[in-house]
């Protein structure tokens, strides 16, 4: 491997042999995520840093960042992170990049990173985040010089760098030599985030409707101990000039919760997670109420005692999508569409709310000489950066095609500019919605285990790969039962199983694909279910399970609909010969029920 190029800029960089070398593992759904334990052992942080500093120096002259010698650093306020910010600037520096840092000691949501990676022009951006999982895990995302997350190339190439031969120590500078060489400053991400959302959504105007009210609007922003509080005050306080009631909005080391590591907070912006949000909303007193998790790309909308389902969401936005001039980007000359088609995509494990709007965005956009693609993706948003980013995702992630991430605060911002413009609640327009196209009732559940024994404790390792062998026995049973078309026909509970099938994706490249992104089941009634494994936890396993049942009559109750398909899935894991683990914790067990009024 080559030397450092840092030596030509004056800087006295040194090697440090490495005191343990780990096997660092490749990247999941989102990055990679472990224990605290783990990775905090000695030199794992270094070892890590490292390999993607050797992949980042490695790119071909004909890559389209090649030449680029600027990192982005920022990440969530977890436990720990600000001083992994600055040890991981330390080596960047010292392997010839120059660093930004994300102000006020590195922290940073990881939409407003993105944004700061493409705006700055650099080569990439490291962020800290575990995303919803607690203070007690540690995460990395990587992102690429167009601000969106490394696909299954990049993260291949890095975890070989990690883990290579070749890697045996790392560079460093000291933190005040990577100061004082410059190579190491700050960047306001907060007011470039801000600056961006205003050109979004024009906040003059909204500002004009906002003062046309006869009653000011009350809104409640629970940031959830991370890092959206900075940016939700720089929008709706500075900017708006709203006086939300701001709950967690300080970014916290244990984000939001105890510091007790046995009940550790989890900053999940959803109905488990939301107890405190779900009674404030049910007083009725609030027009809007919004919750993010730990690094502020997804995120939960609601108000007026309502609460509004991510793909829900994005049928509302696709509704209104001309008020932000979305097609602009899909232009013939616009950045993402040389077919001079919009593109919608989603998930494929999330609900298919916009699906049903299908023939009327095609008429829309026909009218204004543009396709129209509504695709699927695997799980993982990077997929759906690929396509530009306007899509929707089954964990409460919604995309917009100015940033190459998912994106929370804008999805709140974009319910308000509706509220304003149209001067209907939350759920008077997501009524509007269902009545026109019908309402796919959605759920997602998990058949989990985590170890039960602390990673400092020394039988963990051996937990962790009793519960390796479960995750794969239930992986194998699945799979024989998908490949011999096991169980088709049988009744499970009161529902029958017509179909089991097993789905691969493969990017529009073709050269990037997910094998088995999910299983899909179909039971009778319309009833179908797909489900795959987690890719974020960091040990045990989650199989995730996504219900979906569509009706045209949108005032049904979802438990009552959605009971025989939990049943349904309970009776099948033992039927499959799995008893391990039981399917259980569904979101919507917590979800207020919405159903009446219609
Ligand atoms: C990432 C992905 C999401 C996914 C989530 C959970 O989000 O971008 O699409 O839903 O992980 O993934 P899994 O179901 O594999 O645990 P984030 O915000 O956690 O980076």
């Amino acid at each position: 491997m080559d030397r450092t190029s840092s030596e030509t800029r004056g800087l006295d960089p040194h090697f440090v042999p490495y005191r343990t070398r780990t096997n660092i593992p490749p990247m999941g759904t989102s990055g990679v995520r472990q224990v605290q334990e783990i990775f905090n052992q000695p030199d794992y942080l270094e070892q890590f840093i490292q390999g993607i500093a050797y992949h980042f120096r490695s790119l071909p002259a004909n890559h389209p960042a090649a030449g680029r010698k600027t990192i982005l650093l920022g990440g969530d306020p977890r436990l720990g992170n600000r001083e992994r910010i600055l040890k991981s600037a330390e080596i960047l520096v010292a392997n010839g990049f120059s660093v930004l840092m994300a102000e006020s000691g590195g922290i940073a949501s990881t939409p407003a990173m993105s944004h700061a990676i493409r705006h700055k022009e650099a080569l990439a951006g490291v962020i800290f985040t575990a995303s919803h999982n607690p203070f007690t895990d540690v995460g990395i995302k990587v992102n690429l010089h167009d601000g969106s997350p490394a696909l299954e190339d990049t993260a291949r190439s890095i975890h070989s760098y990690q883990n290579s031969e070749e890697n045996r120590g790392y560079y460093t500078v000291s933190r005040d030599e990577a100061r004082n060489s410059g190579l190491l400053e700050e960047i306001p991400t907060v007011e470039l985030y801000g600056d961006l959302m205003d050109r979004i959504f024009d906040f003059a105007s909204m500002r004009e409707a906002i003062r046309g009210r006869e009653r000011p609007l009350r809104i409640l922003l629970d940031g959830m101990g991370g890092a959206a509080g900075p940016y939700l005050k720089e929008v709706f306080s500075k900017r708006l000039e709203l006086h939300p009631e701001y709950h967690r909005c300080e970014p916290d080391p244990y984000l939001g919760g105890a510091s007790d590591p046995r009940r550790a907070n989890h900053p999940e912006p959803d109905f488990p997670y939301l107890s405190h949000l779900i009674e404030k909303n049910a007083t009725g007193e609030y027009d809007l109420v919004a919750a993010y998790d730990s690094d502020a790309d997804r995120r939960l909308d609601g108000g007026s005692g309502f609460w509004i389902e991510s793909a829900d969401e994005f049928a509302l936005f696709a509704l209104h999508a001309d008020l932000i001039q979305l097609e602009q980007h899909f232009l013939p000359s616009g950045e993402h569409s040389p077919e001079a088609e919009v593109v919608f995509a989603r998930s494929a494990v999330t609900s298919p709310a916009v699906d049903l709007m299908e023939e009327h965005l095609r008429r829309h956009y026909r009218e204004k000489g543009l396709g129209l693609r509504i695709l699927e993706t695997a799980t993982g948003f990077k997929w759906i950066a690929e396509y530009g980013n306007w899509g929707v995702e089954e964990s409460n992630g919604l995309g917009n095609p100015w940033i190459r991430e998912k994106d929370g605060i804008f999805s709140t911002l974009f319910l308000l500019k509706i509220m304003l413009q149209t001067g209907q609640t939350p759920r008077e327009l997501m009524e509007e919605v269902w009545r026109r196209f019908g309402r796919i009732y959605f759920a997602r559940g998990e058949l989990s285990r985590a170890p039960e024994r602390s990673a400092s404790d020394p039988a963990y390792q051996e937990e962790l790969r009793s519960l390796e062998e479960q995750k794969e026995r239930l992986q194998n049973l699945i799979g024989e039962a998908v490949r011999e078309g096991k169980g088709r026909g049988e009744m499970f509970g009161t529902l029958q199983l017509e179909s089991l099938d097993s789905w691969d994706y493969v990017d529009p490249t073709g050269a990037l694909r997910s094998a088995g992104a999910a299983t899909i089941l179909q039971f009778g009634q319309g009833n179908r279910v797909k489900m795959r494994f987690s890719g974020t936890g960091s040990g045990g396993y989650t199989l995730r399970l996504y219900l979906t049942h569509y009706s045209r009559e949108y005032g049904l109750s979802k438990r009552d609909l959605l009971s025989p398909v939990t049943d349904a899935l309970s009776h099948f894991f033992t039927w499959l010969g799995f008893r391990d683990a039981t399917p259980g914790s569904y979101n919507d067990e917590k979800q207020p029920e919405m159903e009446q009024g219609s």
